[in-house]
Formats: C-alpha cells, structure tokens, sequence
C-alpha cells in the first residue's frame, strides 16, 4: 500500500489516481497537500484561467413527478406555491433577455406529469426563436429519459429532435450519487445510474456536449463518492464529451433530510480537490456558486476549481429554496472579482467554453467642426495579472536574480554565426567529455551522481520546511472554537488576520454567536500557521432561530404527520400513546408547550421547535419492535424511533465527541433497549454516541450479526408456528 506522500509523488508524476488510493487520500491526507495537487493539475488544464458566464436559468415547473428526499423544489399539482409556465410564459421570459449579454439559458425543472417530448422541443424552439444566438442547455438527463420514454422512442431519436429543435448541450443534474442502494434511499423514483450515464453517452457520441453533477454531504461515503467518480471517469475515456464536473452540496433547507444538516466548508474543499485530482480527463471542475455561496466559491479556487458559473439574474429556485441565497445574482464585475480576489484571471466564456471578446461602445472626443461620432473599441486583452497565490500552501515564487547591466554592442551578422557555431561546438566538446569521462570512470561517475542528488534533495527538504513553516512571516491560527464572534474579532484584528464569518448553523446547546467551526483547522500534530492578513472563515451557531409555520398534523398517520412536521423544520417533542378501540398510530391532537393546536391555529415556531403527538394504540397492540439503530447517525436514528411509536430519552455522547461538527458525524454505538425487543409504544430509549469508527464499525458488526441471529430464529419460529398448525388441521381432519 502507498504512502500519501507516494500517492502525492505519483500524482507529481502526472499518473492516473486509482480508486483505492483516491479512498486513502480524502481521509488522510492534510487539506493543505490536497489543495496543493488539485491547484497544479488545474494549472495544466487552464493556467491561471477561472471561468464564468452570462447566463440566466428558465425552470417552467416546479410540478414534480419524482419526490427525492433531499429535494426542496418539487410540488404536486395543485399545492398552492406550484407553478407552471405556458409556451407563451417561456417565450415572453425569453423575449424579456432581448438586448441583455446574456450567451446561455440553462432549461430545468421537474419532471411535469402533463409535459410531453413536444412541449419539451416546442420550448427550446420558443426561446431560440427570441434568443437566436443564445445557447441552450437544456434539461437533466432524468428529464430527457422521462420525454423519450413517453414518447416510446430511442434515446438516440429523441436526442436528434431536441438537437434539432436547438438543444446545445445537456446539464449535469440528476446524477445525484450512482451508488444502488444510496440511489434507492434519496431518489427511488429517478432513473437509474446506468440510464443517467446511457443518456450522457448517447449525447457525446452525437456531439453533445454535456455536464456531470454529484450531490454530496448527505449520507453518502467517502467510497461512494469515489465509485460516482470513477463512473464518471470511466465514461469520459470510453465517449468523450463531458465539458464540467459540477459537485453539489447538499442544502438542507425545507426537505426531508434537512436533520442531516449540511456538511463543512473543509469537506467542500476536499470534495473540489478531489475531483480535481480524480477526473484528470474531465477539463473543468465548477464551484456552482449559487449552491456553495460566494466565500465557498472563492476558496474553491484555490482548491482546483476553475469555473464558477454565471451571471444568473435571480432566475433559479432550486437553491433558494433549499437554503441558500434567496435571490441568486452577480454581476460581472462581481464575478470578476471573485476571481480576482482568488489571485486568478477572470476569463468570460461561452457554453463550449470559448473565450467571449466583447467591442465596448465608447463615445470619443467631439472633434472640432464635425459630428461626434461613436467609435467601437475593442476591449482590451484582460492585462496580465499578477501571479496567483494558491491560498493555505502557496508555492514560492522562483526568484529572479537582479543581474548588474552590462552593455554590449551590437553584434554583427559574422559575430552571431561565429558565436553559433562556437557555441554549438563547445557543446558537443562537453558533451563527448561527459561521456568519455563516464566510460573510464563509471564507479566515479555514479558516486558523484548520487552526491548530487542526495543535495538536491537536501535543498528540496529545506525549501520545503521553509514553505511548510514560513519561517519569519507566520502567524499560528488559533482556536477559536467556542469563542464568541466579537471576541474572535477583536483578537483576529491584534493578530492580524481577517475573519470571514460563513453561514450560520443552529445548535440548540451551544449559544448564539458562538464559532462552531473554522478555517483553516487546528491540527494535533502541528502547529497550522498563516501568513498575517489571511481570511480565517468561521460559522457560527445562530443567534435567532429562523421561525417556520406550524403545519396541522392530527387526523392521519403517525408516519404522514412525521413526515410534514420533518419537512416544515420540526422535531418531535414527545408522543404521548393513548388506548383507542379502533386505530393504533392515529394522531389525535398536537400541541407545543402545553399549548393545543388546531386546524386554524397560524402559529409560527422557531425551527426545530419540539410538537408533542397524542397517539392512539389498540389495546391488542400495545407493543412495538424495537429498531435497531446502532451505526445510524442521530437524526436518522429519531426519525427511526419516532416511526416507530417511542420516545427519546437522551442522547449521550463519548469523549470523542467534542465538537458541533462532530455531534453532526458521530453514529450510535449503544442504545438502552435492546433492538429487536418488544416495547410498549411510547417508552423511552437512550442513545450513545461517538465519532470513534473503531467503536461504531465494530459495534455496528455485532448489531448486524444480533439481527441477523434474530431474522433466522424469527423465520425458524414462523415455520415451526405453520408446521403445527398444518399438524392440528392434518389431526382435526383424521378425527373428522
Ligand atoms: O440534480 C436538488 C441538485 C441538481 C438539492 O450543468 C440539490 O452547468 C443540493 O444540476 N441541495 C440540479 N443540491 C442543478 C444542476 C446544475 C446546476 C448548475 C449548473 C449545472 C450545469 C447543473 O440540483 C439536481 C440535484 O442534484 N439539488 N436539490 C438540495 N437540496
């Protein structure tokens, strides 16, 4: 097995990351090393270049089909905020762009039970008709599976006819995580990974262009983001065409995963680099910052990244609605200084990504005694900037010596041939000296090469130290955790360093203000050090809770008032189980702190505000099974408990939990009622948790092995329990 300083070299080495080492290197290896690969393989791929465009996205319904677990957008028709726009909506949105810059228009939305592969090519047609000379890049491949399917046509037929309709290039979306079984969790409607990746083929093979996405910071695993990876790359070699890779955070804002959370800005640096360093035959790697938010966006490009998407003009919800950015616009100065900001050189591009060369109008002078006439100047080449800092790790620059002046005369034509051919002779000289001294004196020769090379790596070890310390210009990050904002201001501001504060999070135990998180991290082998004036971004644990609507639950399922309370931003306070001659699991009332909620109570809560459940339980159904909740992470495991009909008691963490951002990580390691047994509905469980793998995996082995030994006795019982019974009807019909 390779070292990560082996899998590092190799890399150095321009040689291809397999899966196994890609697995080792987004655990282990240090942030810095990361950013430092996935920055020097962009640097091959597009120099100092970062791209953005002018584009806006048209979404004609939020009216879905499908209903993805992480999925904020998606209505059903006739939900009072679900919209659908006509052909004519389409076009006049499309008419509205006349006259802008604009070179894209993204087309996406759900899956509309009434929209067919007509409507789908009438809508291109409709904004191409109004936009000729914009470019279309329209609808995810889940789309285009669901238009063809219906349409009962091949995938190749109806890639032609939106083609011909002026369907331009496919965006990546719909990828979400390739991995079956995760696929069957979040997105159990949508297609599946082998359709979504025959889409895309087809698609290269006819020439169209396309993007690739993957939705991460759920519940997916480092070995699964790496097998979605490695899906991709695969493709890529077989039917070039992929133009970007697109990693998506997940946001967690008003769907049913929201518990989960969102995942830290050190693992979005980790998922750019390595897609950066993994996908070496995918050409650009985009920080989507309508997804990320602009800081995220900024430090992606120091972490590999070199696209950061477009102008938008408020026109995508998708993000929005999920928690980001309520209304996503920048303009291109804004963009461009993003780039800037990041040491980068902004370059505008097209769909194909083809530099935009842009005339600017500028009114000359008036000249004396005739007419002031506007004269078309074409903007100048973007100046040189100046070198590009690689935030965290910077590579030194190579100094130039400052040489004292010489002058010299100006050679004749003789002079320079004379000089040619001394030149080229005193070379070859050394070069056969180089050669006759290495045949007589081979052992000699070798000795001094391995000399050579033992200095060069010396001094390689040195400037390395010099780079990884900053010797003399240095300041150690310190910890801010648990700090308030204004106290890390003010220190910060002593120190000399500039603290970004990142969206906030919400922890009911930690007070507002309070740093729950920081970048650069602490490490416990070194000392992290920064040169004085650095960015420090830090999140903080909100100070007001966002407030949320409080839904009218009672009168159905505990399952359905589980799952509307999930997606309006509440918790389960407690389910309070009643007997009942009829129903068991059927909510009769709901309240929040003592106080009873009705149909026409409007009641606004702060979010993840507890609602207390008065349940009904059939007398011959007082007992539930205890589910098995070892190696689940907490919110996972609440909604497991609530679902089915018990409490929670308390959840306790180990020592290896210290963090807000580990409490988001660490798994159940021990419950207090053993899974598999009976309980009476509504008793109460206590949860243990940790972020020791060690402690979890093992432990999650022996649960898996427990419910195992349990299925088998459980289906040996059951047999057993039918074998007797066929046995009293064989012996009640012999008496017969
Ligand atoms: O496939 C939906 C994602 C995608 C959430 O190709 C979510 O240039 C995070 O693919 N949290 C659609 N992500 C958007 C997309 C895209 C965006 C920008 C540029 C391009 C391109 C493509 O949005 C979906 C899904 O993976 N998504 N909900 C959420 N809650």
């Amino acid at each position: 097995m390779m070292s990560i300083n082996q899998i590092a070299d190799s890399l150095r080495r321009g040689e291809r990351l397999s899966t196994t080492d890609a697995i080792r290197l987004w655990r282990e290896a240090p942030l810095w090393l990361l950013g430092e690969l996935a920055v020097e393989r962009k640097r091959q791929a597009s120099g100092d270049e970062v791209y953005y465009n002018r584009n806006i996205h048209l979404e004609p319904s939020n009216i879905c089909l499908f209903n993805c677990e992480f999925c904020s957008f998606r209505r059903r028709e006739g939900d009072a905020d679900a919209w659908t726009m006509s052909l004519d909506d389409v076009e006049a949105r499309a008419r509205e762009m006349q006259g802008s810059d604009i070179t894209e228009v993204h087309i996406v939305g759900g899956v509309h039970p009434k929209h067919d592969l007509e409507t789908y090519c009438a809508m291109i047609r409709r904004v191409k008709g109004a936009l000729p000379d914009v470019a279309i890049k329209a609808y995810t491949a889940v789309e285009i599976l669901y238009m063809i399917r219906r349409a009962g046509i091949s995938i190749v037929e109806g890639l032609r006819r939106l083609k011909e309709a002026g369907m331009e290039a496919i965006p990546g979306g719909g990828a979400e995580i390739f991995d079956e079984a995760l696929r069957a969790k979040i997105c159990p409607d949508k297609c599946s990974s082998e359709e979504w990746l025959a889409v895309h083929r087809a698609a290269h093979n006819m020439d169209i262009p396309t993007n690739c996405t993957m939705l991460y910071g759920h519940i997916e695993t480092i070995e699964q983001r790496v097998d979605h990876l490695d899906r991709l790359r695969r493709l890529q070699d077989e039917a070039p065409g992929f133009d970007a890779f697109i990693p998506l955070k997940y946001r967690s804002r008003n769907n049913r995963m929201s518990e989960i959370g969102e995942c830290s800005v050190e693992e979005d640096m980790r998922m750019i680099a390595m897609s950066r360093i993994f996908l070496d035959n995918i050409p650009h790697i985009k920080a989507y910052w309508v997804a990320n938010g602009k800081p995220t966006t900024e430090m992606a490009l120091a972490f590999g990244a070199d696209d950061i998407d477009g102008t938008i003009d408020d026109s995508t919800k998708i993000y929005s609605m999920a928690g980001a950015d309520e209304k996503p616009s920048m303009s291109v100065a804004e963009l461009e200084d993003l780039v800037r900001g990041a040491g980068f050189v902004p370059i505008e591009r097209d769909t194909h990504y083809n530099a935009v060369v842009r005339e600017k109008r500028v009114v000359a002078a008036p000249k004396p005694k005739t007419e002031p006439q506007p004269v078309v100047v074409v903007a100048p080449e973007p100046k040189p900037e100046p070198k590009p800092e690689v935030k965290f790790e910077p590579k030194p620059e190579p100094k130039v010596e400052q040489k004292p002046e010489v002058k010299v005369e100006q050679p004749t034509k003789e002079t320079k041939e004379k000089e040619k051919k001394s030149m080229a002779k005193t070379k070859a000289k050394a070069k056969e000296g180089v050669k006759s001294f290495y045949e007589r004196h081979h052992i000699i020769s070798h000795i001094i090469l391995i000399g050579l090379v033992g200095i060069a790596l010396i001094i390689a070890l040195y400037i390395g130290l010099k780079i990884g310390t900053r010797h003399g210009n240095t300041i150690a990050v310190p910890n801010y955790l648990g700090m308030s904002v204004d106290d890390v201001r003010a220190h910060a501001k002593r120190e000399g360093l500039e603290i970004v504060v990142r969206d906030s999070v919400f922890d009911s135990d930690v007070a507002g203000g309070v740093v729950v998180d920081q970048l650069p991290k602490l490490s416990t082998k070194r000392t992290v050090t920064v040169k004085p004036g650095r960015k420090i971004y830090v999140t903080i644990n909100a100070y007001n809770r966002r407030m949320v609507d409080v839904p009218y639950v009672a009168k159905q399922t505990l399952r359905q008032a589980l799952n509307q309370l999930e997606r309006a931003g509440l918790t389960i306070e407690k389910l309070n189980y009643e007997p009942n001659l009829t129903s068991t699991d059927y909510v009769v009332r709901q309240s929040i702190e003592g106080r009873e909620i009705s149909p026409s109570t409007a009641t606004k809560v702060p979010f993840a505000t507890g609602v207390t459940l008065s349940v009904t339980y059939r007398r011959d159904e007082q007992y539930t099974v205890v589910p098995r909740l070892v190696g689940m992470r907490l919110s996972q495991a609440k909604s497991t408990v609530w679902d089915r009909g018990l409490n929670i008691k308390e959840v306790v963490y180990d020592a290896t939990v210290t963090d807000f951002k580990q409490r988001r990580e660490a798994k159940v390691y021990k419950q207090s009622l053993h899974q598999s047994a009976g309980a009476q509905r509504g008793s109460e469980i206590t949860l243990y948790m940790s972020c020791d793998k060690h402690l979890v995996d093992s432990l999650t082995k022996i649960s898996d092995r427990d419910a195992r030994a349990y299925e088998k006795k459980r289906r040996e019982e059951e047999a057993q329990r039918e074998a007797e019974l066929a046995a009293e009807e064989e012996a009640a019909k012999s008496e017969e």
